[in-house]
């Protein structure tokens, strides 16, 4: 079988220490099937920086192999071009991008020392995959250097409509670097048709015969591939020790209230102030509620170097604070804001004790919380996932109560609706929901991405058919 490697920007943990997300241990699974070697950024900045010794690790027929960053690189691509110009144009936030030629040159440099440093890796029948939006060129770097392998790239996030993707100036350098992979994988139908609309209305392409689009002297495969989570094991969580623990904590602090929970990094895309507004528009709007309902938000703080990412934090502890001191009362605090990460099985504790799951995230690739949310209910009493139109999830899980997290009213109304649904409708939608999450599960994505590339790739003439 041909050994799997993949490139991410974060790497591993190979083994589940329990923080590690369900996505990492759905590629170690895909990787220790086949064997493999899980190639990225080792999470250091250091002065040699990609010109630094590789350091690898190896678990049976799994290894990682990673290199440092420079300061220069991490500013400049990580938190420059990639977490300042790709990921807000990505997510529809044009008034939060700062396109700058340094960053993008430090973006393309990256992507060459990482196609550098990776090529001597590999061998000829090997299947690379590369992950998400800090990778878009190196698949073009990769052919340049000669490698003849299936090359398949997924997208994590949202990809958006030519109309705002065009704002980025060099739009077309990055698809065209995005046409040397065979096969391109998005989360949905709607971010694959945003790209398919690309293609042919931006820059001429046509569709061929066996699928694939011809575009700017290239040619590739696209299609989507909603990803999953480790639905089975999440699903028992609840059960496990910690879970347990965390449910029981949970129960015993709200008595007979309900809890609504929301669980995101602290991102604008996640839609994090707008959530806050509506939970106050609720107690606003249905006074009962007071003293009865309160809001949970789990949010660690991510990129805190970017001030757009500072900036949220902020303001979300401004408006916590706010509305805490507008309705608190001595024996009920409305929202809880904790702004630290919890293992996941103490995640799934928390997702089983609260009544409804809010997920309303402004724009999001896929969205695991929702995911999660469902797979860690009590079948006989579950709860009720209020979801934004706008996360990828939304497309397959329309049983939610699905809501346009720009309309606080809409999102108030969703939340009384959720508050009372009775138990039978919150079966109902539940057993759909949860059919779902179990059967297109994280390994599944894995899987149809990794049989499609294989079936799809055509082999250069001047290798050895048998490799494939
Ligand atoms: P993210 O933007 O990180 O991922 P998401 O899909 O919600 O968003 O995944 C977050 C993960 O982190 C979940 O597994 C969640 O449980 C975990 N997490 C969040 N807060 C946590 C906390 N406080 N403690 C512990 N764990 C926490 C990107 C895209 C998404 C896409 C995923 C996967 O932006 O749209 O779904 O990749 O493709």
């Amino acid at each position: 079988m041909n050994r799997i490697v993949i490139v991410s920007n974060r790497v591993g943990p190979l083994t589940d220490t329990g923080r590690a997300g369900g996505l990492a241990v759905a590629l170690v699974d895909v990787l220790r099937e086949r064997g493999g070697l899980w190639f990225g950024w080792s999470g250091e900045v250091s002065e040699q920086g990609t010109y630094g010794a590789l350091k690898f690790t190896e678990e049976g027929t799994v290894s990682t192999a990673t290199i440092d960053v420079a300061q220069v690189d991490y500013d400049e691509f990580y938190a420059g071009f990639a977490n300042r110009a790709l990921w807000p144009t990505l997510h529809y936030r044009l008034d939060l991008t700062d396109f700058d030629r340094r960053l993008e040159e430090g973006y393309r440099r990256v992507n060459e020392r990482f196609a550098a440093r990776l090529v001597p890796l590999l061998r000829p029948d090997d299947i690379i995959w590369v992950q998400d939006y800090h990778f878009f060129l190196l698949g073009e770097m990769l052919r340049a250097a000669g490698v003849k392998n299936p090359i398949g790239f997924f997208l994590h996030i949202p990809f958006p409509v030519p109309e705002v993707l065009t704002a980025l100036p060099n739009h077309k350098k990055i698809v065209h670097a995005m046409l040397s992979y065979d096969l391109i994988g998005f989360q949905t139908t709607n971010h694959l048709a945003a790209f398919e609309r690309y293609l042919f209305e931006e820059v001429g392409g046509s569709r061929e015969d066996d699928g694939a689009i011809a575009a700017m002297d290239r040619r590739v495969h696209a299609a989507a591939f909603p990803i999953g989570i480790d639905a089975e094991a999440f699903s028992k969580f609840p059960e496990s020790k910690e879970g347990g623990e965390n449910l029981a904590l949970v129960r015993a602090e709200l008595d007979d209230r309900k809890q609504i929970v929301g669980v995101d990094r602290i991102d604008y895309s996640k839609g994090l102030p707008e959530r806050f507004t509506a939970f106050e528009r609720l107690l606003e709007l249905y006074p009962e509620h007071k003293g009865e309902v309160s809001l949970l938000q789990i949010a660690p703080p991510s990129r805190s170097e970017v001030r757009a990412y500072s900036q949220i934090q902020r303001l979300l502890e401004g408006l916590s604070g706010r509305i805490n001191g507008r309705f608190s009362d001595l024996d009920w605090t409305p929202i809880h804001f904790i702004t630290r990460s919890f293992p996941r099985r103490s995640l799934a504790g928390i997702y089983r004790g609260s009544a409804v799951g809010l997920v309303t995230p402004l724009r999001d690739g896929m969205n695991l919380v929702a995911k999660e949310y469902i797979a860690a209910q009590d079948p006989e009493n579950p709860g009720v996932l209020v979801l934004s139109r706008f996360a990828g999830a939304a497309e397959e899980m329309s049983e939610a109560v699905i809501v346009n997290p720009y309309s606080i009213d809409e999102m108030a109304e969703a939340l009384r609706t959720a508050i009372q649904m009775p138990l039978e409708e919150r079966k109902e939608r539940f057993e759909i929901l949860n059919d779902k999450v179990m059967t297109n599960t994280a390994t599944t994505w894995a899987h149809a991405f990794l049989d499609r590339l294989l079936e799809i790739h055509e082999p250069p003439e001047d290798i050895e058919r048998q490799a494939f």
